[in-house]
């Protein structure tokens, strides 16, 4: 029964994508690592000093080993082909190990340039281990040769160790292994080679040609594919690797694990309509980032590459080389072991050795820059359609949230807005007048978004589509024509990205004079730029196509929506001068994309099975850097009823990326449409969502600068609790707030909360007290939702009802104390101006707040410290009028009588205000009226 009513769900066509089986060189790095696997010799010492020997037949070349500087280089050769490959080892400063591989002497380039498109500063100006820091030594052990190279200063606990034969690479953190290369053996690499004699030679594997469907490769470079194993060793769990919809905790792929996938995770950017939950098929987005999460250590890999990949994962023991396939037995570690398969370009890995979830994020941002600081109304409620048909349709929607007392910000324009899908223009009798109509929201601090999608199309009368053509400006086909393929507009192009030209022009199309219609209260939505072509294959473009430089789709491909992404970034930015931050959604992207704005999980159903599923989607997304990210509110397919569509919205104000979308098929479903007591319960999550911006705006702060999620799985916030690794239901947003979704149509279903650590945990609304440790069950009426403090947090909130986030800029604030189990509480506020980028140069109010002794405290941060004074000064003079003019203390062992004010040398007492029980009691000081950004301090008594 239940399999037939997930077939009946089933609507992917799942024939439209590639298995595994049916890409060549995966099915070829699979049997490959069967082969290995097999004939893996069984170690002979468990639990000896000695490495374990794998199958492989690479080993490194005698002699080749010399460290220079920061870069450790060998030579690795197969055993019969007489290639030899150029391994360069990168130590970078806090531990970081990059290692890259490819021939010594390649018979032609590799495409290189995903670093330059992914790494801080194009990648020039890595943090690098000092020379100094470096020791190797070198070993010969019962005839094995070993490099080690051992890490002094801020890393000195780490050290890396190489075995010759065959080679193998393990990261050591006070000698115990982390993290291996190769120990499995199924390190792989088909060096470029001439095509062999006769036409069809090497077609049979795949190798110099590949059909699916009706689409064939033509692969002229034939095979140039590598494989690596990648163990984590004393680790259960991986996490990473968006975009799947597979839990959080990331099911096996082999080893025939129970509930475990047959195919591995794909990344390779696709438009996969009618997706399904519960599967590692590809979808539209890519970041090879994996993190492995135990309660001893957090750790990372980052593989930097752009053209399609697969990865498996294996749970095993350690010392069974040869167990991807048969389980291990008793002894040896506890180990995920992964297998990363890329179809081209170059291997270079990023092993970020932790140990903890901080340092692993530290490490990433320090080669990746981390999400901006977005504006601050993208952070308020989206609300979109495909499509909102008119302005008078836009007009109403406008009316009708201030006529039910919804805040909101931003109002979408799906595609049909357009003159017949050509993108920056306006369809004449829709939207005759859209800068009157953008003017009309504004004065409410509303905006518009439009979408602009990748495909141009093919009218000579089109301007975008003429001056491309024109400039030479679109991808091509592989002999050389400009590239056509059939979209929303029909008979279409794609703009070369990867030609700095074109990008370069293409985002001047998003300036004020250019984009017809446009006003400094329009961003943009970027969808379909995978790129998705209709008749192309697997609803992509071509493998064989040609970009800039001559590099072929296949290398670039998880690039492509990316720097479609960041061409609008840069074209917004660039509209207006000084500059005020981008707002764009992607639909597409890979590591980096944070950089330029938010991405959405994409077409999702009106089901409860896909707002779990949400959950983990989000959270995957959030643990690979990319924070700003949401999943359609309410469902993209199909129509949700009144209590999936109210729950939704009360989970979906816990995204980081807050929009309402619809299909154009389903039926309206605008929160007033639905009627009481919907319409309170979602005008109350919509309204919670915008109390708490300020503490959201601080979470945005604290992920640009460190890396940190802003959606965190809960192993995140409590790295010891075992019994939370798995967990993909109840979520943390920052380090105070546990999210428990209702996720359930029966509303008789009691929930589950697990209230983790020795703290205390306070409903979000009643305040009413949890003691944690402790499980307890929840029975859930519409009204209700399961949203709690964390005992040790402040939170800062805006409580005035508005109509946007541009109209609560100068209200007054009210902070949460949320009282530990110790007494103690502390938090942080982070406040700008939301649109500039004046922060850069420190107009920004940055506080450290804390509890202790019954005395709320504020401080300037270390970051306010090390800010430009003038343009700090500036800032908090124009914030001099803006109060805290409420702090509510949660959780007092013993009701109190007054507060002590003190600012700027002078002390005032005010009444306080207590209720609540002996055990619980919460104070209100009303009125502190100290400024936001001031030193002060409020001592209750
Ligand atoms: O532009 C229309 C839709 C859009 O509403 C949706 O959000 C995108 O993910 N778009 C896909 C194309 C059509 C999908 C069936």
């Amino acid at each position: 029964m239940a399999l037939l009513l997930a077939q009946a769900v089933d609507a992917v066509k799942r024939e439209d994508f590639k298995t595994c089986e049916q890409s060549a060189f995966c099915l070829r790095h699979r049997q490959f690592a069967e082969g290995i696997a097999e004939t893996a010799q069984q170690p002979g010492l468990v639990g000896s000093d000695q490495p374990l020997r794998s199958a492989s037949p690479y080993s490194v070349v005698p002699g080749s080993v010399r460290l220079d500087r920061h870069t450790l280089l060998a030579l690795v050769e197969h055993k019969d082909d007489g290639v030899p490959l150029k391994f360069e080892l990168t130590f970078l400063a806090g531990g970081t190990v990059r290692v890259r591989a490819q021939e010594e002497a390649p018979l032609a380039p590799r495409f290189d340039d995903t670093q330059r498109h992914t790494l801080r500063d194009e990648g020039s100006a890595l943090p690098y281990a000092s020379p100094e820091s470096l020791q190797l030594s070198s070993t010969t052990a019962n005839g094995a040769v070993v490099h080690t190279v051992n890490f002094t200063g801020e890393a000195a606990a780490s050290s890396v160790r190489i075995t010759e034969q065959p080679w193998s690479l393990t990261y050591l953190r006070n000698d115990k292994p982390v993290v291996q290369l190769n120990s499995k053996g199924f390190f792989k690499f088909e060096h470029l080679r001439k095509r062999p004699d006769g036409d069809d030679a090497g077609s049979a594997d795949g190798e110099w040609e590949e059909t699916f469907r009706t689409w064939t490769d033509s692969k002229p470079r034939g095979p140039e594919s590598f494989g690596l194993d990648i163990s984590f060793v004393g680790f259960e769990h991986v996490y990473g690797i968006p975009e799947h919809t597979s839990p959080l905790s990331l099911k096996p792929t082999r080893g025939g694990d129970k509930g475990g996938y047959d195919q591995p995770y794909r990344l390779y950017n696709l438009d996969v309509f009618e997706y399904e939950i519960d599967n590692p098929m590809a979808l539209y987005g890519s970041i090879p980032l994996m993190l492995a999460h135990s309660a001893e250590a957090t750790v990372g890999v980052l593989w930097l590459n752009a053209a399609e990949t697969w990865v498996d994962v294996a749970h095993e023991k350690s010392s069974f080389i040869g167990s991807f396939f048969r389980r291990g037995s008793a002894g040896g570690e506890p180990t995920v072991s992964t297998h990363w398969i890329s179809e081209s370009g170059v291997l270079d890995v990023f092993l970020f050795p932790g140990p903890s979830v901080a340092d692993t994020y530290r490490q990433y941002a320090a080669i990746v820059e981390q999400t901006p600081l977005p504006r601050d109304f993208a952070l308020g409620y989206h609300q979109s359609r495909w499509n909102y048909l008119d302005e008078a349709d836009v007009l109403t929607i406008n009316d009708k949230m201030h006529e039910h007392d919804i805040p909101y910000d931003v109002v979408w324009l799906d595609i049909e807005h357009t003159d017949g899908k050509r993108y920056f223009t306006w369809d004449g009798a829709k939207f005759p007048n859209p800068v009157a109509m953008q003017e009309r929201l504004g004065r409410d601090g509303h905006r518009v978004v439009t979408v602009v999608d990748p495909h141009v199309k093919r009218d000579t009368s089109y301007s975008v589509w003429s001056e491309a053509n024109e400039r030479g400006f679109f991808a091509r086909t592989k002999d050389g024509s400009s590239l056509q393929g059939w979209c929303w507009p029909g008979d279409s192009s794609w703009v070369d990205l990867f030609n700095p030209d074109a990008a370069a022009w293409f985002s001047e199309l998003y300036h004020l004079d250019r984009y017809n219609g446009s006003t400094r209260n329009l961003f943009i939505w970027n969808d379909m730029n995978e790129p998705a072509i209709f008749n192309g294959p697997e609803i992509t473009m071509d493998k064989d196509a040609l970009h800039d430089g001559g590099w072929e789709h296949r290398d670039v491909h998880n690039l492509y929506g990316m720097l479609y992404h960041k061409a609008a970034a840069d074209g917004l930015r660039t509209r207006e001068s000084p500059s005020l931050r981008p707002f764009v959604l992607s639909r597409s992207y890979f590591a980096g994309s944070q950089r330029y704005g938010a991405v959405w999980t994409g077409d999702n159903t009106a089901d409860w099975e896909h707002l779990r599923a949400s959950v983990p989607m989000v959270l995957s997304n959030n643990v690979a850097g990319m924070h700003f990210v949401g999943a359609d509110v309410g469902g993209f397919f199909g129509n949700p009823d009144a209590t999936l569509l109210t729950r939704w919205y009360q989970l979906g104000i816990w995204y980081p990326f807050f929009r309402a979308h619809a299909h154009i098929d389903t039926k309206r479903r605008e929160p007033w449409l639905l009627g009481e007591p919907y319409l309170t319960h979602i005008r109350e999550a919509v309204r919670e969502r915008y109390r708490l911006l300020p503490y959201w705006y601080t979470l945005f702060r604290e992920a640009s600068l460190t890396g940190m999620p802003i959606a965190r799985p809960m192993w995140m916030e409590f790295p010891a609790e075992k019994g939370l690794f798995a967990e993909d239901r109840a979520f943390m947003v920052g380090p105070a707030i546990m999210v428990v979704p209702v996720t359930d149509s029966d509303a008789m279903l009691p929930v589950d909360v697990v209230f983790p650590q020795q703290e205390n945990w306070y409903d979000l609304h009643t305040h009413e007290l949890y003691v944690g440790p402790a499980r307890r069950q929840f029975s859930v009426g519409l009204a209700d939702t399961l949203v709690f403090a964390r005992g040790g947090s402040i939170v800062p909130t805006r409580e005035r009802h508005r109509r946007s986030t541009a109209l609560m800029r100068r209200d007054p604030f009210t902070l949460y104390v949320y009282v530990g189990r110790a007494g103690t509480a502390a938090g942080k506020l982070y406040v700008d101006d939301g649109e500039s980028y004046g922060y850069a140069s420190g107009a920004f109010i940055e506080r450290d707040l804390s509890f202790a002794n019954a005395t709320l405290v504020s401080r300037p941060s270390a970051r306010t410290a090390a800010g430009a004074a003038a343009a700090q000064a500036s800032f908090a003079a124009s914030m001099s009028g803006i109060r805290v003019e409420r702090v509510v203390v949660v959780g007092l062992r013993n009701p109190l009588t007054q507060a002590t004010v003190r600012e700027g040398g002078e002390e005032r007492t005010i009444d306080l205000h207590c209720g609540g029980s002996q055990v619980d009691a919460e104070c209100v000081v009303r009125d502190p009226a100290v400024r936001i950004g001031g030193d002060w301090e409020i001592a209750l008594a």
